[in-house]
């Protein structure tokens, strides 16, 4: 029997991540690329930066204010909540009352079901392109612009289990391809340029791909709170969710 993307999603969200303790709530990792430290081989010979699939055991280094996470713990977090994103999405949005599946903040503002083909947009458009970008131009050339609402075209009239489906399906090869690109090894100060934000590092464009999931899942829940901003009269000083300056 062949694998499936499908599969191929729950493979990737079933590998194991070994998780060192951590030193408390207030101990929050910082990364960079002059901070980051990388984990070496058996023989010292893996520079700096450079992260292999093999690892996962959490190297960190303490230095007089923050504790640095090494490479390999990057790479294995990144990988570990991509995977969870799409279930997470459709945990929120499936069977969802189509008024708050439709709702938005205002002119121009993404509703739950726009974020998710925004989602989709991304692993097509600019996610895993431009980390092969990255890998194959550095910065000799920019990343092509994302077209932020190319999706209203692609997801209009299509039922949400489809696009939900369609979400699992790509992320889930994405996946399957970014892990590949890891296990071959992969220099995570390798640089590119973004068309706007200039010098970009492949750490933060990856980095940022997950916090990117985060952020619009936080948004998709946002939304839909706001919908009942009026009803819950004085507790809403308790909810800052209902706060956000949009
Ligand atoms: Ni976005």
């Amino acid at each position: 029997m062949s694998l499936t993307p499908e599969d191929l999603a729950w493979f990737v969200a079933l590998q194991p991540v070994a998780k060192a303790p951590r030193n408390g709530v207030s101990d929050r990792r910082r990364m960079g690329s002059r901070s980051s430290v990388a984990k070496p081989a058996a023989d010292g010979s893996v520079p700096r930066g450079l992260i292999t699939a093999t690892g996962g055991e959490r190297v960190t280094e303490e230095t007089t204010n923050e504790t640095i996470i090494d490479d390999d713990a990057l790479a294995e977090d990144i990988l570990t909540l991509l995977a969870r994103t799409p279930g997470t999405v459709r945990v929120l949005l499936e069977d969802l009352p189509p008024d708050l599946l439709h709702a938005d903040e205002g002119e121009g503002t993404f509703s739950p079901f726009s974020v998710l083909g925004h989602l989709i947009q991304g692993e097509i458009d600019d996610w895993l392109p431009r980390t092969r970008w990255i890998l194959e131009h550095g910065r000799q050339r920019p990343f092509p612009p994302f077209d932020r609402f190319a999706h209203i075209e692609r997801t209009r009239n299509r039922p949400l289990d489809e696009l939900l489906t369609e979400f699992e399906t790509l992320r889930g090869t994405g996946l399957a391809a970014l892990r590949e690109v890891i296990r071959e090894g992969v220099d995570l100060d390798a640089g590119g340029l973004h068309p706007e934000l200039g010098e970009v590092t492949l750490r933060q464009l990856l980095t940022t791909w997950a916090v990117h999931d985060l952020n619009h899942i936080a948004q998709i829940t946002r939304v839909v709170a706001h919908q009942f901003e009026d009803e819950v009269g004085p507790w809403k000083v308790y909810l800052p969710i209902l706060h956000h300056d949009r």
